[in-house]
């Protein structure tokens, strides 16, 4: 899985994703034990000048390839839930990154929680306006760029400004506890997993084992 990614070869991570889930692996441990580590690797090689951008896009597209296949398996290992508490998601405002939020969304829609996804590059007034409309207690904004976390910030302060009843959480890859409190977020969860158990302690007051 981390070679394919690295080659960027989507027909081989969506046929590997599959047998990967045939042969019984939990889709949740396929995306993070699997592709993950590629995509991370990716992002190094990147970063020392080793890979250029057509790569990166390519490991994306590779990656998009094999949610095809596991996010309906993810969702099916959900299950059902009757209660579900509205959830705004998305990447922030000048960032298109969008694969980890969307295992984010996917993980929060299995754990009983229906997720509104804005998709990539939402200004902090259509998070803002998407809560009210869907009645959402909890707005997620995830942010993969430096330059891009700082409109994570203007989500909370748009949410202060209108006084209104809503939770911001915050998460991508250079997010930290420190940040989300610097910015005065509800919370910071630091992948997919963290954040069902952050927005359980939110909603609920406790966390899921
Ligand atoms: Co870009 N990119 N990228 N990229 N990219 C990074 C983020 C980078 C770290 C690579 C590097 O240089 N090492 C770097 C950012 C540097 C920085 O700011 N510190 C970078 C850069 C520089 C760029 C461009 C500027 C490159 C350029 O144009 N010169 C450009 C920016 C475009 C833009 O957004 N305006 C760019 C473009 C792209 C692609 C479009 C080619 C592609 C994205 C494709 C897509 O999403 N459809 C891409 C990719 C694939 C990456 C890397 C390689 C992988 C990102 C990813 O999907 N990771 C990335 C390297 C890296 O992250 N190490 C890199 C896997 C994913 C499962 O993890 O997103 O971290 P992650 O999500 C996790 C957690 O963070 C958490 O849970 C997820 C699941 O565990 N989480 C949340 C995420 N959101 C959350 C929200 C929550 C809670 C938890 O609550 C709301």
């Amino acid at each position: 899985m981390h070679k394919a990614l690295l080659e960027g070869d989507g027909v081989q991570t969506e046929a590997l994703a599959r047998e990967a889930l045939e042969s019984g692996v939990p889709p949740l441990r396929i995306v993070e034990d699997g592709f993950v580590p590629g995509l991370r690797k990716m992002g190094e090689l990147f970063e020392t000048g080793e890979v250029f951008l057509p790569e990166l896009m390519l490991a994306g597209e590779a990656m998009k390839s094999a949610m095809k296949v596991l996010g309906p398996a993810l969702k099916a290992a959900g299950g059902k839930h009757a209660a579900r508490p509205v959830i705004i998601l998305g990447t922030v405002e000048g960032d298109i990154h969008e694969i980890g939020k969307n295992i984010v969304g996917i993980l929060l829609e299995t754990s009983g929680y229906e997720v509104i996804d804005l998709g990539m590059d939402v200004k902090a007034e259509t998070f803002v306006k998407a809560a009210k409309e869907h009645g959402a207690k909890i707005i997620g904004a995830s942010a993969l760029l430096t330059t891009t976390m700082e409109h994570q910030r203007e989500v909370v302060s748009k949410v202060r400004s209108e006084k209104l009843d809503i939770k911001v959480i915050v998460g991508g890859s250079p997010v930290t506890q420190e940040w989300a409190n610097e910015i005065g977020a509800e919370g910071y969860a630091q992948d997919a997993p963290d954040a069902v158990r952050l927005v359980d302690r939110i909603v609920y007051g406790w966390g899921r084992q």
